[in-house]
Formats: C-alpha cells, sequence, structure tokens
C-alpha cells in the first residue's frame, strides 16, 4: 500500500511542507492568502522610493509591498492531509532566506508569469541543484494565457515530466487545483523511484 508524503499508516493525519516560489510580483503572496484557511501570516513591507530602479513594478504596477521574509498559509487536502504553504520573497536580495525556507519540504510551486519568464530562472535552478520536486505554475495575469504550456515548457527547457499548469492566483479552487497537482507529481516520482506501482 502506498502512502502520501509523510502519511502514517492507520490513516493519522499527516502533513507536508510545501514551498511556493517564483519571481518578483509573481502572484505568491495572492497565492499562499487565496487558498489557506487560516489567515495567512505576511510579512509585506511597503515599497518605497528606495526601490525605484530595483524593483521592475512595471508588469504590476498596483504593487505597493512586497514580501521580506515569507508567507505563511495552511490548507487541509482531504481529512488525512494538511499542507502548510511557505511563500518566498521574490526579490533577489533576500534569496539567502530560501535554504532555510526550502528545508524539509516535499516539492515546491514556481509561479511564472509568462511576460516576464525569465524571472522564474533561478527558482529553477535552485530546485533543480536541491533535487526538490516542483512544477510550474502560470499565473495568468488578467484571465489571459499568453502562452500555452508547451510553449512554456519549450522555453523553460525543463524536464518533460515537470507538470506545467495554469492557475488563477487569486482563486481558491485554482490554486488548491495546483496544490493538488503539486502532491500528485511527489508521489509518482517517489513511486518511480522506490519502484512501487500505483
Ligand atoms: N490581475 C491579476 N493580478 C494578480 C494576480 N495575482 C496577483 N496579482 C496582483 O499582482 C500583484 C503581485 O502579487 P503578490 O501576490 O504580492 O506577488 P508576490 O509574488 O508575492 O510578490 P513579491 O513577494 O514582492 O515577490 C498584486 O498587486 C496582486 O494583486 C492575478 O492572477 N491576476
Ligand atoms: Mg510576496
Amino acid at each position: 500500500m502506498s502512502h502520501r508524503p509523510g502519511q502514517q499508516p492507520g490513516g493519522r493525519v499527516t502533513s507536508a511542507k510545501i514551498v511556493i516560489a517564483g519571481g518578483f510580483g509573481v502572484g505568491k503572496t495572492t497565492l499562499v492568502g487565496s487558498v489557506s484557511e487560516i489567515t495567512p501570516l505576511t510579512t509585506e513591507a511597503i515599497m518605497t522610493s528606495a526601490g525605484v530602479g530595483v524593483d521592475d513594478t512595471r508588469s504590476v504596477p498596483n504593487k505597493t509591498t512586497t514580501t521580506v521574509a515569507m508567507d505563511f498559509g495552511r490548507i487541509s487536502i482531504d481529512r488525512d492531509l494538511i499542507l502548510y504553504l511557505f511563500g518566498t520573497p521574490g526579490q533577489t536580495r533576500f534569496w539567502f532566506m530560501w535554504d532555510e525556507l526550502v528545508r524539509g519540504a516535499i516539492g515546491a510551486v514556481v509561479m511564472v508569469d509568462t511576460r516576464r519568464l525569465a524571472d522564474c530562472f533561478a527558482a529553477i535552478d535552485f530546485f533543480e541543484h536541491r533535487k526538490l520536486p516542483y512544477l510550474i505554475a502560470i499565473n495568468q495575469f488578467d484571465g489571459q494565457q499568453y502562452h500555452n504550456a508547451q510553449d512554456v515548457r519549450d522555453a523553460l527547457a525543463i524536464s518533460s515530466d515537470v507538470p506545467v499548469v495554469s492557475c488563477d492566483a487569486r482563486n481558491r479552487e485554482s490554486t488548491k487545483q495546483v496544490l493538488i497537482s503539486l502532491v500528485e507529481y511527489v508521489l509518482s516520482m517517489r513511486r518511480t523511484r522506490t519502484g512501487v506501482s500505483a
């Protein structure tokens, strides 16, 4: 019998840690906020004129705050699996915290804005280097899918087994589905590694 990541035999509730990553202003805090069943812990700081020329806000003109440490939320996927969500800061000057944030995580969501695809390269490199399973979640700003999943996969040059899904970071059902896809992917990777069939 196979179990979910970290699941105890005997039906006990188990929990798993998921990291929400991606470039600046891609919607990480929004995703954690939309899907969390508890009031998310956020560490937003007001962006001031000191960030002009450093933070590229052209694609998110209404953005007035940025995450300086992390976002934290929780969601029960079903009766026996609780996910704890850790959203990373997007700006590279805060990336020294990423090693701490990913410790113990079973996998990561790399959020992508297809208008600024290169912003997610560093996150992909980070998870590939640490061999942490990740999927790509295209955040459909304004409901627009500017490029399809295959185009994004080709442009990112990622392995064919890495899932590429679309979502609206503001929509709970949509973001919950992203997390379910990630858990399923992590499970399938573990089955492959251990040679256990589904
Ligand atoms: N239209 C639209 N706006 C979005 C969507 N997701 C996020 N936003 C907006 O985009 C901006 C950036 O969202 P955040 O969630 O703060 O992005 P972030 O990735 O946490 O940003 P940093 O922590 O600063 O890197 C905010 O103004 C959101 O309201 C979306 O799916 N559609
Ligand atoms: Mg944020």
